[in-house]
């Protein structure tokens, strides 16, 4: 939760016009299957950029598997940006600082058991995801985990605040910014990507709980989904009864 650490500080700035398309996903949180079933619907080229808007890592069985994945299509020539989520916070403050309370609370065990003691690839990964930027600057769209502290401009913004923020951003209609903040973290429970506001993209379509993970194309504003069946048993537990 201290994340004051200067290399995971960086915005990074691209210009939206260099790419044919700029997919966006989030909290993806293990579910690599998902993951691979949205990128054989998005068939992403070496013409697009794909933004895995943090929350790779904890609760999902497949870790592992998510930084690995990345890793090779990034070797093998696709534009791909991994923003910092609070998950790869707590993964790091765990691993490198002990801190194991708060990550196998947050299903951080998961991605103990995805990675089977091979030690050598944790710490590659570590080194990976250390580096990750804490937010995309397109221009006209801002992509960054948790949201902005809605006081602050966007060069004001703490990693903190860019990683975890959750209440004060999404309770709070105004911004101190023209930018639409694409975000993720805070998870629509029904499964789907939200557009709170004019300023406000939802993203987190609940992977954990509803088995969905959803993908926003920024020019087209196309969405797709990929679930697993668990989002039916979660809508018959908490909708379907009342
Ligand atoms: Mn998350």
């Amino acid at each position: 939760m201290r994340l004051n650490r200067s290399e995971v500080m960086n915005i990074v700035k691209l210009k939206m016009e260099d790419y044919d398309r700029i997919w966006v996903i989030s909290d993806i949180h293990g579910y690599h299957d998902l993951f691979l079933k949205l990128l054989n619907k998005i068939k992403l080229t070496a013409k697009d950029l794909l933004i895995i808007n943090g929350d790779s890592c904890d609760r999902g069985p497949s870790s592992f598997e998510m930084y690995e994945t990345i890793e090779k299509l990034i070797d093998g020539g696709l534009n791909i940006i991994h923003t910092f989520g609070n998950h790869e916070d707590l993964m790091v403050n765990a691993i490198e600082d002990g801190e194991l309370f708060a990550w196998y609370r947050n299903g951080g065990r998961q991605t103990v058991d995805s990675y089977k003691k091979k030690y050598e690839i944790l710490s590659k990964h570590l080194k990976y995801i250390k580096n990750m930027p804490m937010a995309v600057d397109l221009g006209k769209y801002f992509v960054v985990h948790a949201g902005i502290n809605p006081q602050k401009t966007i060069e004001e913004q703490t990693s903190y605040e860019m990683t975890w923020i959750r209440g004060d951003f999404i309770d709070h209609p105004l911004l101190k910014t023209d930018k639409i903040i694409v975000y993720g973290h805070t998870p629509n429970l029904d499964g789907k990507i939200h557009f709170v506001d004019d300023q406000k993209i939802s993203i987190d379509c609940g992977s954990y709980n509803t088995g969905v993970v959803g993908a926003i194309e920024l020019k087209s504003m196309e969405i797709i989904y990929e679930n697993t069946h668990r989002l039916n048993i979660y809508l018959n537990q908490h909708f379907k009864k009342r």
